[in-house]
């Protein structure tokens, strides 16, 4: 998502000779690289710098992110002995997050710090298909012709998540974000009978923490409805579909979050301030259609090329509304 709104510059020349991967489990890097668009653009919450991969890292998967492409896998998970040889996550693995986490806590002071962890779906499809996909066919293909081996595979992956999830929690994390960004990608019917169950796991696990918890998505208009039973507080929603309307697909008593499509951000300003105050407006609609609240944000990740000056007065500007 890469949703905070960093700099790409910025980051790449602190983490000069670091892989991301690698900077992901250094807890000053970490907290260093979350603080940057807190400091620079003064958001209400930081995103914990990590990446969905860490905890498959950290339990002894063998991947990579490659500058360009994203999570690469070594040898992708596709049958029933792939996935019985998955390993489990033990909390002491990701001993650099939690430390983070404190570190972050310390310096971050009232402005509130958001956790994350993959969704099993989203995790799944870059193990199964071994890297970034856009049809996620093998994926699709697993769960449909082999669903008892696809079950366990989520249910192992669901194990980590709540694991890595329960770090972050104890050591101080404010909220938690879980991201099933190629959810969009199922149909309802499958969405509903392969992922949800899973999903609904993770949110129940860390239920007990008190803590809002934000269920994360990218075109999943059509699933807005299910999302919102999966047990979240507050719902991802992109841009294309209109906040009022997601405001009744998703139901009563859940807050929403985002709606700004991040293309714009890349054009003139005119449109963007025209857009901004459009989510604005369309979200006091959503709240009068029975959502609780707004949270606003980007539908999905700013875009490599953002001049990052456009986020700090997209900020400047919603504080001032
Ligand atoms: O601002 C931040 O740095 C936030 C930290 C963050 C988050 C929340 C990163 C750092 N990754 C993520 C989550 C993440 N990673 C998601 C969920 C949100 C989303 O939909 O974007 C996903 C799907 C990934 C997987 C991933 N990691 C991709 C996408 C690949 C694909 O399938 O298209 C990529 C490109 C990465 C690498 C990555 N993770 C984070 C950063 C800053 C980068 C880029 C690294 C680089 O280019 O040097």
């Amino acid at each position: 998502m890469r949703q905070a709104g960093r700099s790409l510059p910025e980051y790449r020349e602190i983490r000069a000779g670091v892989g991301m991967l690698e900077s992901c489990f250094n807890p000053e890097l970490v907290c260093e690289i979350t603080m940057q668009p807190v400091r620079r653009h003064g958001v209400d919450a930081a995103i914990l710098f990590s990446d969905i991969v860490v905890p498959l890292k950290a339990a002894g998967i063998d991947l990579d992110i490659v500058a360009g492409v994203g999570p690469v896998v070594a040898s992708p998970i596709r049958s029933a002995a792939d996935v019985e040889r998955l390993p489990r996550l033990d909390p002491t693995q990701v001993d650099a997050v939690s430390s983070a986490v404190r570190l972050l806590t310390a310096e971050l002071g009232e402005t509130a710090l958001i956790g994350f962890a993959g969704a099993p779906f989203t995790l799944a499809s870059y193990l199964v298909e071994g890297g970034p996909s856009r049809h996620h066919d093998r994926t699709k293909s697993l769960m449909h012709n082999d669903p008892q081996t696809w079950h366990a595979l989520l249910g192992a992956l669901t194990d980590i998540t709540i694991t890595f999830l329960q770090v972050q929690i104890e050591a101080g994390v404010d909220a938690v974000q879980l991201f099933d960004s190629w959810a969009g990608a199922l149909s309802l019917a499958d969405y509903r009978s392969f992922v949800m169950p899973h999903s609904q796991r993770v949110f129940e696990a860390v239920q007990s923490a008190g803590i809002p918890r934000i269920h994360f998505g990218v075109g999943t208009g059509e699933l807005l409805g299910a999302m919102g039973e999966v047990g979240a507080d507050v719902v991802g929603v992109d841009w294309r579909v209109p906040l009022v309307e997601a405001a009744r697909r998703v139901g009563p008593g859940k807050a929403l979050q985002g709606n700004l499509d991040p293309a714009l951000l890349l054009g003139g300003w005119p449109a963007v301030e025209r857009e901004v105050r459009r989510v604005l407006a369309d979200a006091d609609d959503a709240i009068e259609a029975g959502a609780v609240g707004h949270i606003f944000n980007l539908g999905h990740g700013v875009l490599p090329d953002t001049d990052p000056s456009v986020l700090t007065r997209v900020v400047e500007l919603v504080h001032s509304l």
